[in-house]
This record gives structure tokens, C-alpha cells and sequence, in this order.
């Protein structure tokens, strides 16, 4: 579903992601390789609110290589497709009361994704991007499963935090900014 990518000057060595000397990252290449760490870790289905998250999982990291703005691949050829900091811009909810119920785009993946998008976000601001970005791959790694939801990717992100010695107050304070309570739930 995501390859015919450029593995040359970037591969994932089963434990990380290893990134060549000089090698500049594009957002949408380190996106599509984040698939392939999320497909051998968490699992996450491609649908619905796990679907989201897998989608959400790989902007996140494609957004920590590419720090320099807040847009998802400006440099295609179509222009920037989603904005980590305002998902509004690209039609993407923010919050989790805006979650769109959808039967397209795999339970509308590329949708949803704007929630935990914006809470990465929220994160960053937050905590600092390094600890964000440890926070994320920890989740993404160990906690996430196939078959996460919002609340369950809160939970993880906050059990992460422990881990890795950031503020769980501040990473479960970034999912409450969006909506997503420790118990929340779609309408559909
Ligand atoms: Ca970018
Ligand atoms: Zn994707």
C-alpha cells in the first residue's frame, strides 16, 4: 500500500529508523518508511480510528525530520497535502467532536489523522519536539496495538512519557486540548 519509495540513503534497521549522513529528509519519504516500522511494531489496522493513527503515526515522524514547517509534503508536486498545526487548512478535524464517520478512505484515515496530528502538535509546543519524538516512537513501538483507538493511543503516549522520563501531565494534557478524554469514543 506504500512503497515504490527510495530505501537507498534511509532503511529501518529493526530497531530504528538509520538516515544516511546528509541525507535531507523529505517529509512524505520519512512517512512512508514510518509504514514499515509501524507494520513490524504496532500494527496498527489501516482503518478507522487505528487506521487514523497509523496514518497520524508516520506525519508525526515525518514531521520530526522535516521540522522547518508545519505541512505535509510541500515539496510534491501537488503542494502540501496537511498541516500538522492547523489541520482545518486541508480539510482535517482538530478535535475529537469532529471526528468524520465515513465508509471512504479506509474509514476516512487521511481524515481523522488531523486529531492526533494536532495533539502532536500540542506535544511539541509542550514538552519540546526530542522529547515528543521520543514519546512517540516509544508508543509507537511498545505500547500501540492493532487494534488502538484515540483513547488507547492517549493512554500509551502517557504510559511512553513514564518511560522515557517526559511529563505525563503535559502529554495527556495535549490529547484533553483536542477532545480526547481517557474514556472517549466515536459516534460511529
Ligand atoms: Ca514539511
Ligand atoms: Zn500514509
Amino acid at each position: 500500500m506504500h512503497y515504490g519509495i527510495d530505501y537507498e540513503n534511509a532503511f529501518w534497521d529493526g530497531t530504528q529508523m538509520v538516515y544516511g549522513d546528509g541525507f535531507p529528509v523529505n517529509d512524505v519519504t520519512a512517512h512512508e518508511l514510518t509504514h514499515a516500522v509501524t507494520e513490524r511494531t504496532a500494527g496498527l489496522e489501516y482503518a478507522d480510528q487505528s487506521g487514523a493513527l497509523n496514518e497520524s503515526i508516520s506525519d508525526m515522524a515525518g514531521w520530526d525530520l522535516d521540522p522547518g514547517d508545519s505541512t505535509m509534503g510541500e515539496d510534491l508536486s501537488i503542494g502540501a497535502i496537511r498541516d500538522m498545526e492547523d489541520p482545518g487548512a486541508y480539510d482535517q478535524p482538530a478535535t475529537a467532536s469532529q471526528y468524520v464517520c465515513t465508509s471512504s478512505d479506509n474509514g476516512g484515515v487521511h481524515t481523522n489523522s488531523g486529531i492526533p496530528n494536532k495533539v502532536y502538535a500540542n506535544l511539541v509546543d509542550t514538552i519540546g519536539r526530542g522529547a515528543a519524538a521520543q514519546v512517540r516512537y516509544r508508543a509507537q513501538t511498545t505500547y500501540l496495538t492493532p487494534q488502538s483507538g484515540f483513547a488507547d493511543a492517549r493512554a500509551a503516549f502517557v504510559a511512553a512519557a513514564g518511560d522515557v522520563g517526559a511529563s505525563a501531565t503535559s502529554v495527556a494534557g495535549a490529547w484533553q486540548a483536542q477532545g480526547v478524554t481517557a474514556t472517549w469514543q466515536p459516534p460511529c
